[in-house]
C-alpha cells in the first residue's frame, strides 16, 4: 500500500488533515492545491490533487468554486486524486468571475496603448468599490510616458482619492513593490482588454506562460465563450487569477449608495450630511455636497444608469413568480422561467414567455449585453 504523510512528518495523516485551495474547476473535476504537500513511498511530493465532489455535497447542492478551501477524503496517491468532503465557509464571494475567498482585486489599466480613458477607469473603480473587496489600482506601460505625463496622472488620480502603482511589465518598473502587495493573498486581476493582465502574470510566474496565454486573447471575447477562471500560484506565496478583459462593467447598486463609491465625495459626506437621507446630490434642497470635483459628471451619469437598473429590477421583482435569476458555472447571469404545478404548466408557460419577451423588449440589446459583463458582488 502507498504511504501518505504530510511533508513535516508530524502525526500520521487523517482525513481532516488534508486541506487545500481549489485552483481550477473543469466540469465536475476540481484541481486542489494542498496546504501541505504529501509524500508517497517514492518520496515524491504531491502538491496537487484532482478531485471529485462527494455525492453528499452534490445532494445538498453545495457548489464548489475556484478559491474555495476544501477538506479532502480518500486520496489516491498513485493517481493524485481525491474526493472533496467539505467546503469551508467563504470569506468573500464574487460571481463574475466566480471566485471564493478573494482577498483583493488588482485593477489594471494601461496609460497608453490603449490610452487611459478617465470615464472607463472611473466606471471600473466604482465597480470595484461596490464589491466591498479591497482593491489595488495599477497603471501599466509607464514606459510609454514622459515623467511629467506620469506626474500629471498621479496628481489627477490623487484628487480622485487613489494612489496607483505605476508599473511597466516591459521594463519591470514597479513590479517588485507590487509583488509585495500580492504575497500570501488571493488576488483577482481585472481590467480592460490589452492593458497587460496576462503579460503581468507571465512575468510574475514565468513557468506558466503557456497556460495563461490560453486564457487570454481574442477567443475570450465572443459572447458565448466560457469565462474560465484559474488561480496561479505565486512564488512568494498566494495566488493570482487572470480574467479575460472586458471593457464596460455594468453598474448596479442602490442609487443612494453610489456616491459612497467615489472617495472624494465620501470624504466630504463624512463631515456633513444632507437634509434628506436618500439625497441624490443633484439639486435637492439643503444638499451638503460640494459639486466642484472632476468626477461629479461621472457620478451623475452613473446615477442615471443605476436608477434605470433599479427600475428594471423592480419590474423583474413583480414578475418574480415567473422568472428566476440564475448563474451559469461560468458566472454568466440568465433568466429562467420557473416551472409551476403540472395543472397550470401549459398555459402559464406561454404567459411566462410573453413576460420574458416584454422584459427583453424594455431593455435595449446593449443593456442586455452589458448585463453579461463585469465583476459582480
Ligand atoms: N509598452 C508596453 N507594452 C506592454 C506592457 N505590458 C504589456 N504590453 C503589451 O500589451 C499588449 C497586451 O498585453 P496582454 O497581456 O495580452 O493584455 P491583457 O490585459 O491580458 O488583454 P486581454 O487578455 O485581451 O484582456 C501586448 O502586446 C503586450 O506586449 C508594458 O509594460 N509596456
Ligand atoms: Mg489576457
Ligand atoms: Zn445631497
Amino acid at each position: 500500500m502507498h504511504d501518505l504523510t504530510p511533508l513535516n512528518h508530524s502525526s500520521p495523516s487523517t482525513v481532516s488533515d488534508i486541506i487545500g485551495t481549489v485552483v481550477a474547476v473543469q466540469a465536475n473535476f476540481y484541481q486542489v492545491r494542498l496546504d501541505q504537500p504529501l509524500i508517497n513511498l517514492n518520496h515524491s511530493p504531491i502538491s496537487y490533487l484532482l478531485c471529485t465532489r462527494r455525492t453528499r455535497l452534490k445532494k445538498i447542492g453545495q457548489q464548489i468554486m475556484v478559491g474555495d478551501r476544501v477538506m479532502i477524503e480518500e486520496p489516491d496517491y498513485q493517481d493524485a486524486r481525491g474526493a472533496i468532503a467539505q467546503v469551508l465557509s467563504r470569506k468573500t464571494e464574487l460571481s463574475r468571475p466566480p471566485v471564493a475567498n478573494a482577498d483583493q482585486i488588482l485593477l489594471i489599466f494601461a496609460l497608453e496603448e490603449p490610452l487611459l480613458e478617465p470615464w472607463q477607469l472611473s466606471r471600473f473603480l466604482v465597480k470595484a468599490e461596490s464589491t466591498k473587496i479591497p482593491f489595488l489600482l495599477c497603471l501599466n506601460k509607464v514606459d510609454l510616458l514622459t515623467s511629467s505625463q506620469q506626474k500629471e496622472w498621479q496628481q489627477r488620480l490623487g484628487k480622485w482619492g487613489y494612489q496607483p502603482f505605476f508599473i511597466s511589465v516591459r521594463t519591470w518598473q514597479g513590479l517588485e513593490e507590487l509583488k509585495n502587495s500580492l504575497r500570501e493573498k488571493i488576488t483577482i486581476l481585472a481590467g480592460p482588454s490589452g492593458v497587460g493582465k496576462s503579460s503581468l502574470i507571465n512575468s510574475l510566474i514565468p513557468h506558466i506562460k503557456q497556460r495563461v496565454n490560453g486564457v487570454s486573447g481574442k477567443l475570450q471575447k465572443g459572447r458565448h465563450t466560457t469565462r474560465h477562471v484559474e488561480l496561479f500560484e505565486l512564488l512568494e506565496g498566494g495566488f493570482i487569477a487572470d480574467t479575460p478583459g472586458f471593457n464596460q462593467p455594468h453598474l448596479h447598486c442602490q442609487p443612494s449608495q453610489l456616491i459612497y463609491y467615489f472617495p472624494e465625495a465620501r470624504k466630504q459626506l463624512k463631515h456633513a450630511s444632507c437634509q434628506f437621507s436618500n439625497c441624490f446630490h443633484r439639486g435637492e434642497p439643503n444638499c451638503s455636497l460640494d459639486k466642484n470635483w472632476e468626477r461629479y459628471d461621472h457620478y451623475l451619469t452613473f446615477l442615471e444608469e443605476v436608477i434605470t437598473q433599479e427600475e428594471v429590477n423592480r419590474q423583474m421583482g413583480e414578475q418574480e413568480s415567473t422568472v428566476k435569476l440564475k448563474f451559469k458555472a461560468s458566472g454568466q447571469e440568465y433568466y429562467e422561467p420557473k416551472l409551476e404545478t403540472k395543472k397550470y404548466r401549459r398555459t402559464s408557460r406561454r404567459e411566462k414567455h410573453q413576460n420574458l419577451q416584454e422584459l427583453y423588449e424594455n431593455q435595449s440589446l446593449a443593456d442586455l449585453e452589458k448585463l453579461q459583463d463585469g465583476l459582480d458582488e
